[in-house]
């Protein structure tokens, strides 16, 4: 569908385009439509905004996996068709490779995703040879050279009880999810709590900034950020957007 450049809902429209074809390519789970509209909605009534939470967050996240000896970065159908791109470029500055991890999975859209990143080139792991002990959905399906022997995992719009597994394992999970609420939120170490079409961005830029650092200062910035406080921050900036929309119609 061509979306004219001068609807206001522009940008919001654009991403849902991709994922509706991303879908009739079979890439993305029909059930990806609804959670992309789950994160619509708390995009929506947080301002379509990073905030200065989410920045901290993502900071945190880059200098983890900078730190990290074998960091994975995992994918599913709705992340590769936002921000394939994007996320292939991180995934080569932090030389941490994808894995092509699904809810819904089967053979041939795991094929599909793999083909559609494989333009991008960064190592794409996807051999579904191990299995996560604990996880019963096909989630537990993973790679023996990525997420089996990582010790941490970036995991982009999750549902999440594998979040719990990840931990439980002993790896350091980073969420990215725009509902501060969810499980997966709540689990994960470190909760990026932004739209993936920016937060990835973001992360390039600073992964490019960060990668001189020494050990102890990346080790500095994953000490000081606190996972709980920055969940408050984004829970209290959802009240704040809210409580100003209503004073407007007063
Ligand atoms: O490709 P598959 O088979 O692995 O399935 C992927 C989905 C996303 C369908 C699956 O993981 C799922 O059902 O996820 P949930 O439980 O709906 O959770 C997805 C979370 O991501 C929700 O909390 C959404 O708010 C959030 N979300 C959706 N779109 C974005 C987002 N967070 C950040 N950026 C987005 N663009």
């Amino acid at each position: 569908m061509e979306i004219p450049k001068s609807h206001p809902r522009y940008h919001s429209l654009v991403l849902r385009e991709k994922i509706v074809e991303g879908m009739k390519e079979g890439i993305v789970a029909p059930q990806g439509l609804i959670a992309h509209g789950r994160g619509e909605t708390f995009d929506y009534i947080i301002g379509e905004r990073t905030h200065e939470y989410a920045l901290e967050a993502e900071r945190a996240a880059v200098a983890l996996l900078l730190l990290a000896k074998r960091p994975v970065i995992s994918v599913n159908g709705n992340t590769a068709v936002l921000v394939g791109k994007e996320i292939s470029e991180l995934s080569k500055i932090l030389n941490a490779p994808l894995e092509i991890n699904l809810f819904h999975w089967s053979k041939e859209r795991v094929v599909k995703i793999r083909e559609y990143l494989e333009k991008y080139g960064a190592e794409i792991l996807s051999a579904g040879d191990a299995e996560l002990e604990g996880l019963e959905h096909f989630r537990r399906i993973v790679d023996r050279r990525g997420i089996y022997i990582a010790d941490v995992v970036l995991v982009p719009l999750e549902d999440g009880d594998r979040c719990e597994i990840l931990r439980k394992h002993g790896k350091k999970v980073i969420a990215i999810d725009l509902n501060p609420l969810s499980r997966t939120a709540l689990m994960a170490d470190i909760t990026i709590v932004d739209n993936i079409v920016r937060a990835i961005p973001n992360m390039i830029k600073m992964a490019n900034e960060m990668r001189e650092m020494s050990k102890s200062e990346l080790e500095k910035i994953v000490e000081r950020f606190d996972n709980k406080k920055c969940l408050r921050k984004a829970i209290e900036a959802i009240h704040v957007y809210l409580s100003k929309k209503a004073e407007e119609l007063m």
